[in-house]
């Protein structure tokens, strides 16, 4: 090696430097001008290009750690998607870092301007661009803004770096030329490239606190939203039942809902240019706005549990609140389907899709098009504007951010079911335990067990629990919200000291017991029972 030549590894950390700013940059963007976030796009391309078993290898490996740590699935899910996104890029950055310099060593004539650094950060934002194209859902800005800010932002990465690489070269080459001798030459150059590394550095990681800082700051800003339902608004008001100190809200704020989707950042639908159309196989096409679906539609109300067929037994991916929105056999009446039609293929600003059988959809009078949950509009990240609701099914089935409805004699197997999940991913009964409490019952010691149960559209008619190796026990059940609710149970066990083992276990409306049987999420969802072990 020249001692004028900079080392591959300075490449690599000045690559690191200027991925680092580019990414808070880009993140600053995104939270100003709704601009796309670099990292966010390549981790949304790879979830939905990847093979289905190795993504469903990858969320199953992330909820087992999550779990593991403790940490709570729901809550965290989505920020270690993000960071590993960053990490990816970031590793992206440091890699081009140093094959940039080992390219530029090669070179007999190194040209003096920033003629390589544009070509490096063209090549880089080629393919950037398109994958962001390829997902284009997240973001406010349009396509020609987004298209734009890539390009500067790889550009500005490019140009960096050959400025960089030129002051690295030039600093060994000015000391090597002046130097009485090679050795000393050799020393003197590396402490004038530290200098200038430090002052990058320092530039740079600059550039990185402020971007993310202020980003970070923008992106906590909610929205002030309108009231949600109050507890005397709920139809089981008069429910005496007390549940066990420590057992969920049977209705929680929607802010507790779990949010699961195939995007880092949800994405943003511009309410005033949006449309449902109900095109295809009909003899009345429709385009409907969001006010025609608030205002020339009964609204339908349903108290509602959503679960993710991710879920694991005992896990937080499921959730309860009011839907409201349009009876979809209302619509599909209006529209008039053919004769000889079968499906309605359903299809999201993500890109994600589902296909529901039009007999489902006559049979089915509950199966909805929601506009509003908990009596606010639907949040961005649950599916603003509108999203479908079908009895008994896993969240897999149940697309928000629906942008198209099309009747056809196709059948499409949805997003999910083309990578080997269930097709018809009906809900496997689960029952939960919150909370294992002493509490006082009337100068009585009482160990207070409660949670929650849920079979879908079948409804919950019994829960019982099981201490130790002891008989199972019914619990009492809460009148729930609605037949598509949960249900909240209680079980008073009378004080006994020690160690004990408390587990589950529910019936459903038609009487049948919950599956004992251990069974992963994937492909049908998650069984086997929740247990819960307590000193006491
Ligand atoms: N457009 C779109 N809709 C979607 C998804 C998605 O990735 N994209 N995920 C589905 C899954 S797997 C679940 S569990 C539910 C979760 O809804 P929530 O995030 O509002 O709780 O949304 C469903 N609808
Ligand atoms: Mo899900």
């Amino acid at each position: 090696m020249q001692p004028s030549q900079p080392r591959i590894l300075t490449g690599a950390l000045v690559g690191l430097m200027l991925i680092a700013a580019l990414q808070a940059v880009s993140f600053l963007g995104a939270q100003l001008a709704g601009l796309p976030f670099i990292p966010f796009d390549v981790f949304d391309w790879l979830a939905r290009t990847l093979p289905g078993g190795i993504v469903t290898k990858g969320i199953e490996g992330l909820v087992i750690i999550l779990t593991a740590l403790g940490l709570s699935v729901k809550d965290t899910a989505k920020l270690a998607e993000g960071v590993i996104a960053v990490l990816i890029v970031t590793g992206i950055g440091v890699g081009a870092g140093a094959l940039f310099v080992a390219i530029l060593n090669r070179q007999a004539h190194a040209t003096k301007d920033d003629t390589p650094g544009l070509i490096l950060g063209a090549a880089l934002a080629v393919p950037f661009l398109l994958i962001s194209f390829a997902v284009s859902a997240a973001g406010s800005a349009g396509p020609l803004l987004r298209g734009l800010w890539i390009v500067m932002l790889w550009l500005a990465y490019g140009v960096a770096s050959s400025r960089a690489y030129l002051n690295l070269a030039q600093a060994g080459h000015r000391i090597a030329s002046t130097a009485e001798n090679a050795e000393e030459a050799l020393s003197v150059q590396l402490l004038d490239r530290r200098r200038f590394l430090i002052r990058m550095g320092g530039a740079t990681a600059a550039i990185t606190v402020v971007g993310a800082g202020l980003g970070g700051a923008l992106a906590g800003g909610g929205s002030g939203r309108g009231t949600g339902l109050r507890s005397s608004d709920l139809p089981n008001a008069d429910d005496s039942f007390l549940p066990a100190p420590g057992t969920r809200p049977e209705y929680p704020p929607i802010a507790d809902h779990y949010r699961i989707d195939i995007n880092l950042a949800p994405p943003v639908v511009d309410e005033a240019t949006w449309r449902l159309p109900i095109a295809g196989m009909v003899d009345r096409p429709l385009e409907l706005t969001l006010d025609d679906l608030r205002n020339n539609y009964e609204p339908v109300h349903q108290f509602i549990t959503l679960m993710c067929i991710s879920n694991q037994v005992g896990g937080d991916l499921i959730g309860t609140t009011r839907w409201t929105g349009v009876r979809l056999q209302t619509l599909l009446d209006e529209a008039g389907a053919q004769p000889g039609a079968t499906n309605l293929v359903v299809t999201s600003r993500d890109g994600f899709h589902e296909t529901v059988s039009l007999d489902l959809i006559r049979r089915d009078e509950r199966i909805m098009l929601a506009y509003a949950w908990d009596n606010q509009p639907l949040p961005v990240k649950h599916g603003f504007p509108l999203r479908i609701y079908i009895p008994d099914r896993y969240g897999m089935k149940q697309p928000k951010w629906i942008t198209g409805m099309e009747v056809t004699d196709r059948d499409a197997p949805g997003y999910w079911v083309v990578r080997g999940w269930d097709e018809q991913a009906l809900i496997r009964m689960t029952s939960i335990i919150d909370t294992v409490t002493a509490v006082n019952d009337g100068g009585e010691r009482v160990v207070a067990v409660g949670g929650i149960a849920f079979a879908g559209a079948r409804g919950i008619s019994r829960v019982e629990v099981q201490v130790d190796d002891g008989e199972w026990q019914a619990a009492r059940l809460r009148m729930p919200l609605s037949d598509l609710t949960w249900a909240v149970w209680r079980y008073d066990w009378p004080f006994e000291a020690g160690n004990h083992t408390f587990t589950v276990r529910a019936f459903d409306g038609t009487g049948e017991r919950q599956i004992v049987s251990l069974a992963p999420p994937h492909p049908s969802g998650a069984t086997g029972l929740h247990s819960v072990i307590k000193r006491l």
